[in-house]
């Protein structure tokens, strides 16, 4: 069997179209194709030449890789009747797209004046920086003109969040922001038969059918692109069906056979989703030509006979011979159609891969984590309407507030975030249990009753869709507030913002972003309800994620200045901002003894905020403790035990901001020091702050003595041996002396 699989296919269609007899008739351009459809002959030669453009932008891809000049080679080959899906779209019907969907990105390209899909493509798969949505930094399918946010190469994971923006299309219009879009605009999302199976795209269904239960507007059309296979492991008979047919709150509808047929599906499933507002699920029959990928050596794993069953379903092949049966086209004209196509994509791609690429790491980073820190600022510190507030708060603002009990950190942050939910009426709450309850700490408590269902919303339980409903809101216009009810069940949907959120901006070239706090309530020393889940005491999983800020507030005003900050930070700079909050000090009030309520504070009146590189500073002596949340909260215990009882001085500092570290202003407390000692709660090495500061205070040419106290490397039992593996302000205090022992000997 010839291996070049490419070839045999290209020679499959030239031979038939070669060969082919005349049409029986000759259709008008407007004439519809047969009877009972609204396919046109013009419209079914556009599709026919969409299809051509995308393969033969996969025939190019393949050579120019070949030649060492392209880069990608993931193709759409075999899947073209996806473009379809794109000619019934509008390119105001947000789309997350499948690597596949290539005829569906041809179809979609000439709805859009200016815009050459197949150039744009040649651009992509040959990195150059000139590619229009990613600048060369991935080969994704992608558009701002035609409103298609890149993807990534995480199958399904785009899932998500196209049910959270086909759920935020109504919402934003409820709030009152306009999403930018068509009030019946629809959501269509694409994904591989084997992808279906993975959680994000079950969750993602089972988001939209549940969300669509509860009465919500959720116009979002799946598009199974059912090729049978996942790289080398096929999907069973009539699998995808029997997944996803037959459930309430969710149309099944099926695309297969001759163009005209699969036309008249489509457009009955986009008419459904349009019309009712609700999930429809489309199974798109659909061959794989060429193995997963040009590496790929299908022939280990698929009989030759296999393979040649699937060319002979080649749909550009059994299309050219619907349109000459139908009289679209005469062999000639899709000859003619052919030649041209081919002539367009060779010389797209002689253009596309002598463009340069990006060339500099400050070129590759531009849009990776834009700051402007003075509009940042002003959007921080701008004040919230004072009658608003007056009327909110009853007359009794929270700034002057008595009471003890209102000036905790979870009471302060609840504050906080109703005055910004007045000063900023995008502010979209949810999670589990925000609504009702207040969330499991009371930090939302009574939101919900003074916002409206509308603004704060209980999700069902699944982080995935809550992190999914965070980016469609964001992308939308809305400034999304999620909660995540521990740090320990982020990390089953971290990939939702690591490799989605915190990656939107980067692969967009700025060009989308989807500004969020994601507010999670964290870390350890939780007296009376424990084990490892509630007091999850490492970051490293946030922390390595380029992009995201972290913010960890240790005392109630902070946390309040730190809010409005990070709110600004998202709004201004489209940024993906982690709110971790540490659960044992929700509640704090002491400092020093039982009843000294010096962890109470005064809730800053708006106008005032922190930012990153804002640090807290404690006290003034020859040693400095670096620290945040619970650590920050020992070290002060320690400082007070150092100076009374063995006459040592020690400065403290709050780092306030996880990511990016202050590295600056900790180089310039350290400057008078004699020794550092970094406090670190998280693990030894779990991604805490202790070895990126003493690696920089080393490297930056530190001269006095560093050290650290971190937690071993271990998850947290319950009950009372936690305190075994939590670090404690008596290993501060030992620590502390130590190291000064150090710097007098
Ligand atoms: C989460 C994840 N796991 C594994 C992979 C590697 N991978 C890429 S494509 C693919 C198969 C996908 O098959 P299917 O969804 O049927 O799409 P097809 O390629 O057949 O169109 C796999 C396993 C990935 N990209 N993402
Ligand atoms: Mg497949």
């Amino acid at each position: 069997m010839s291996t070049d699989r490419v070839r045999v296919v290209q020679e499959n269609l030239d031979r038939f179209l070669a060969e082919a007899a005349q049409p029986p008739v000759a259709l008008a351009a407007s004439d519809p194709v047969r009877e009972g459809t609204t396919l046109t002959a013009r419209d079914a030669l556009a599709l026919f030449e969409d299809q051509l453009l995308s393969r033969v932008a996969d025939v190019e891809a393949r050579r120019l890789k070949a030649l060492g000049r392209s880069f990608y080679t993931i193709s759409s080959a075999g899947h073209e009747q996806n473009a379809v899906v794109g000619a019934h779209l509008r390119t105001t019907d947000p789309c997350f797209l499948h690597y596949r969907s290539g005829g569906l990105m041809m179809a979609r390209g000439r709805k859009q004046p200016g815009v050459d899909m197949a150039f744009d493509t040649m651009l992509s798969v040959c990195a150059s920086e000139d590619d229009p949505i990613s600048e060369g930094r991935h080969k994704v399918w992608g558009s701002r003109a035609l409103w298609v946010p890149p993807q990534t190469s995480t199958i399904a994971s785009h899932v998500p969040k196209a049910v959270g923006t086909a759920f935020a299309l109504a919402r934003a219009r409820r709030m009152g922001v306009d999403p930018g879009l068509p009030e019946d605009s629809i959501v269509c999302c694409t994904f591989g038969d084997a992808s279906a199976n993975h959680a994000s795209a079950l969750t993602g269904v089972q988001a939209a059918r549940y969300g669509s239960r509860r009465g919500n507007p959720l116009p979002i059309l799946f598009v199974c692109e059912d090729n049978g296979l996942g790289i080398s492991t096929d999907t069973p008979w009539r699998w995808i069906q029997e997944t996803f047919g037959g459930h309430k709150h969710l149309r099944y509808m099926e695309a297969d056979g001759p163009i005209d047929d699969v036309w008249d599906a489509v457009e009955e499933a986009v008419d459904t989703c349009r019309s009712t507002r609700a999930p429809v699920f489309l199974r798109l029959v659909t061959v794989r030509l060429w193995g997963h990928a040009g590496s790929d050596i299908e022939a280990a794993y698929r009989s030759k006979q296999d393979i040649e069953a699937s060319e002979a379903q080649d749909p550009i092949l059994r299309n050219a011979a619907r349109l000459i049966e139908l009289g679209v086209a005469t062999p000639e004209m899709l000859r003619e159609r052919l030649a041209s196509v081919r002539h367009r994509l060779r010389a797209a791609a002689e253009e596309a891969s002598g463009r340069g690429h990006l060339d500099s790491v400050q070129r590759i980073m531009a849009p990776l984590a834009p700051y402007d820190e003075g509009r940042v600022r002003l959007s921080a510190c701008a004040s919230v309407a004072k009658d608003a507030r007056r009327t909110f708060w009853d007359g009794d603002l929270p700034e002057d507030a008595s009471s003890p009990v209102k000036r905790t950190m979870a009471a302060h942050l609840s504050a906080a975030m109703a005055d910004e939910m007045l000063k900023r009426p995008e502010i979209l709450v949810f999670g589990e249990d925000v609504g009702r309850k207040g969330g499991v700490y009371y930090v939302t408590a009574g939101l919900q009753k003074r916002f409206g269902q509308t603004r704060v919303i209980d999700t069902h339980l699944d982080e995935t869709s809550i992190l999914g409903l965070a980016q469609g809101a964001g992308m939308l216009g809305l400034l999304p507030m999620p909660e995540i009810q521990y740090l320990a069940y982020v990390h089953n949907a971290v990939d939702q913002l690591r490799g989605e959120a915190s990656s939107l901006q980067f692969f967009s070239a700025g060009q989308y972003s989807n500004p969020m706090v994601v507010r999670i309530a964290g870390l350890a020393y939780q007296r009376g309800f424990g084990g490892h889940f509630h007091n999850d005491n490492a970051m490293g999983g946030l922390r390595d994620i380029p992009g995201l800020i972290i913010a960890v507030p240790s005392r109630g005003d902070d946390a309040v200045r730190m809010l409005r900050g990070c709110l600004a930070i998202a709004k201004e700079c489209g940024r993906v901002v982690a709110f971790l909050e540490p659960i044992a000090l929700y509640h704090q009030k002491d400092l020093l003894t039982e009843g000294d309520e010096k962890w109470l504070f005064d809730y800053p009146p708006p106008g005032e905020a922190l930012l990153p590189g804002d640090v807290g500073t404690y006290g003034e002596g020859p040693l400095l403790i670096v620290s945040y949340a619970n650590g920050l909260h020992m070290s002060l215990q320690a400082r007070d035990r150092l100076a009374r009882e063995h006459g040592v001085d020690a400065r403290v500092v709050d780092v306030r901001w996880i990511n990016p570290l202050p590295f600056d202003a900790i180089r310039r407390e350290a400057a008078g020091a004699r020794a550092v000692l970094v406090v670190d709660e998280c693990r030894r090495t779990g991604g805490g702050i202790a070895e990126p500061v003493v690696a920089d205070l080393a490297e930056s040419g530190y001269q006095g003595v560093l050290r650290s106290v971190r937690a071993p490397d271990c998850f947290i039992p319950l009950g009372p041996s936690a305190d075994l593996v939590l670090i404690q302000t008596e290993d501060v205090m030992a620590a502390a002396l130590s190291v000064m022992a150090t710097t007098h000997a």
